[in-house]
């Protein structure tokens, strides 16, 4: 996987592409040839650097080509890219394999360790140097991310774009249409792929195990400058923090549902069916406000999409306001090519990939978003979280390495524009002019606020564990392609307590139907990045002085904030990752405290909601 030449999604799609370091002699060679028994660590230096230099030169190339493919999807571009993915792939894994021989000289130093540990780890997925196995892994990972680029389902019978479903089920009430939509789109984009899928799997394994890995998984959790296990370990401590609060908003939301659709639609008790929750993979619920707002306390009195429409913003108009926060913080403005190159609403001629992902094509300035962009709430907030990719890229382009042109970790890169969006407060909306400063809510509206912000941000947090957890029993075996689908859906349950509107056939690979599963873009970091943004605003806000309720702050415009914050950004990926977080936070741990602070008042009042309730699933 390629760092950061794409981030977020994209960057999943060109991590598995994209050439990891190569010496500019062996580009095109697989085999790279094993350490020189005599080699010293001055070698393993001038290596590194000649490496990282052919890294840098194969990103540009490779993004490129990704770029024309994610905007462009259709058969010709499928095979231009899997080509390329192809390329990408060998010149990785021969990188990483001369990393890992090369780590056993002596005498190396830590910096020059920790960097060949980054070139092993910074592959999503390898392949073997069996002839043809890097070919057919990018041909069948085109394949399905083209099924789902271009996948529909049905409402009221009629065909829908994947993008108009999202869109969607966000928006209908009506319980038979959710069903359909949900089991339409599962059955016609996750079912066909399934195959593949599996093949991939073991594909990428034998390539993990080329690499020293017992399988792609464990080459996955190994991205985190500590142990798999060390890393396994410190996910479930803070999912066993966050989880009380989860279960709490479970319970008061299954009641509300229970409320609005009756009995026979959704029951007083045990899970969630996963197609009321206003989002078709149930990750977050902040759609579905309406129908969970107490009385009185909930309404806060406006809604964000509302404002926009009425205020006539067009999707620009959104990108601007979005960059503008930046900006008030001290960062330069987007450069003119950001306007020019990006893509930021769904062309009506072809099919593209949709899901919303920030590009940085040069290691320089070339930064670009793809979006397809509408007039809502929800994609105000995806700005911001594309906008802080393409701000940290720019930071960081500064750093001397390719290599260290990245994020901390990658749960840093997804969690900046979250940061950003957490201080779109009623009052920065006031700033923009959006709303009036009589429509304030007040502080008796805190719980609806909190509870708006809990919808999608404490909903998330089960979803963002699970997607991985699910394929790291893939990868090591433990779940089969025959256990795929009974494998999905108990974790489902488990972790989120929800469960599928309708039976699951023996076909079925719901897991296919969710974006970075098609994709292979690892998730644990949205998981991380929930956490971490709460760490990074409460940071904020301190340093903002700000002294109210935490939910309440808005560090807009200030430019110490943003000074610290570019510092770093700045850093990239040069250091470990607990460094960076105490360069802005002050603290090397990553916590959920932050989170459980920020929600507290929240967490008492649905306590009180819940009583006599029997919650769980
Ligand atoms: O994929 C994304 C971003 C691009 S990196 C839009 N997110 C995850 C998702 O949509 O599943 C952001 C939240 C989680
Ligand atoms: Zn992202």
């Amino acid at each position: 996987m390629m760092k950061s030449l794409v981030s977020g999604l994209a960057l999943a799609v060109s991590m598995l592409a994209m050439p990891a370091l190569a010496a500019p002699a062996a580009a095109a060679t697989p085999e790279a040839p094993a350490a020189a028994p005599a080699a010293t660590p001055a070698d393993v230096d001038a290596w590194l650097a000649s490496a990282d230099k052919a890294m840098a030169e194969q990103t540009v190339k490779s993004g490129h080509v990704q770029w024309v493919y994610q905007t462009y999807v259709n058969d010709d571009t499928a095979g231009i890219v899997a080509d390329s993915d192809a390329a990408g792939t060998l010149l990785q894994v021969a990188q990483a394999k001369q990393a890992a021989a090369f780590a056993k000289v002596p005498g190396l130093s830590p910096e020059t360790l920790r960097r060949l540990t980054m070139i092993r780890t910074g592959i999503t997925t390898p392949a073997p140097s069996t002839p043809g196995a890097a070919e057919e892994f990018s041909s069948l990972q085109a394949h399905i991310q083209g099924i789902y680029a271009t996948g529909h389902a049905t409402r009221g019978g009629v065909s829908i774009s994947g993008h108009e479903v999202e869109n969607a089920m966000i928006t209908d009430r009506n319980p038979d249409e959710l069903k359909e939509m949900w089991l339409s789109w599962h059955d016609s984009v996750g079912a066909p792929m399934k195959a593949d899928y599996a093949r991939m799997v073991a594909i990428s394994n034998a390539g993990a195990r080329e690499l020293g890995y017992s399988d792609t998984g464990a080459l996955w959790r190994g991205n985190y400058d500590m142990t798999p296990d060390e890393f396994a370990a410190m996910t479930e401590k803070v999912w066993g923090q966050v989880r009380p609060l989860y279960q709490q908003l479970h319970c008061y939301v299954r009641g509300k549902l229970n409320a609005k659709y009756g009995d026979a639609v959704q029951a007083k008790t045990g899970p969630i069916r996963a197609d009321l929750l206003g989002n078709m993979w149930a990750q977050e619920w902040g759609g579905i406000y309406d129908i969970v707002a107490p009385k009185g306390a909930g309404d806060i009195g406006y809604d964000l999409t509302d404002l926009l429409k009425a205020k006539g913003y067009d999707p620009i108009r959104m990108v601007k306001t979005g960059e503008q926060f930046y900006t008030s913080l001290g960062f330069a403005p987007l450069p003119k090519t950001f306007w020019e190159r990006s893509q930021f609403t769904k062309p009506r001629d072809r099919e593209v990939v949709c899901h919303a992902s920030a590009w940085d094509i040069d290691n320089k300035d070339d930064l670009r978003v793809k979006m397809c962009l509408e007039v809502n709430a929800t994609d105000f907030s995806t700005v911001h979280h594309e906008l802080g990719h393409n701000f940290y890229q720019r930071a960081y382009s500064i750093q001397p390495l390719r290599l260290y042109e990245e994020s901390a970790n990658d749960g840093f890169h997804e969690a900046i524009g979250d940061t950003m969006a957490l201080s779109i407060t009623p009052d920065y909306l006031v700033k923009l002019n959006l709303l009036d400063p009589a429509k304030v809510p007040g502080p008796d509206k805190d719980i609806g606020l909190l509870l708006r912000q809990a919808m999608d941000k404490v909903a998330f947090l089960p979803f963002g564990l699970m997607i991985d957890r699910w394929r790291w029993g893939v990868f090591d075996g433990s779940i089969t392609p025959a256990t795929y689908e009974k494998a999905w859906n108990d974790m489902r349950l488990r972790y989120q307590g929800i469960v599928p509107p309708g039976p699951r056939g023996a076909d079925a690979f719901d897991p296919g139907a969710k974006y970075h599963v098609a994709a292979s873009v690892p998730y644990t970091r949205y998981f991380l990045a929930r956490i971490l943004q709460f760490q990074f605003y409460e940071a904020a806000c301190k340093q903002a002085g700000w002294k109210g309720p935490l939910h309440r702050c808005s560090f807009y415009g200030n430019r110490k904030v943003g000074a610290n914050l570019d510092a770093m950004l700045k850093m990239g990926a040069s250091r470990p990752w607990p460094e960076a977080l105490k360069v802005f936070t002050g603290t090397r741990e990553m916590d959920g405290g932050a989170m459980l602070r920020y929600f507290a008042p929240l967490s008492a009042w649905l306590k009180k909601q819940n009583e006599g309730q029997d919650c769980g699933w």
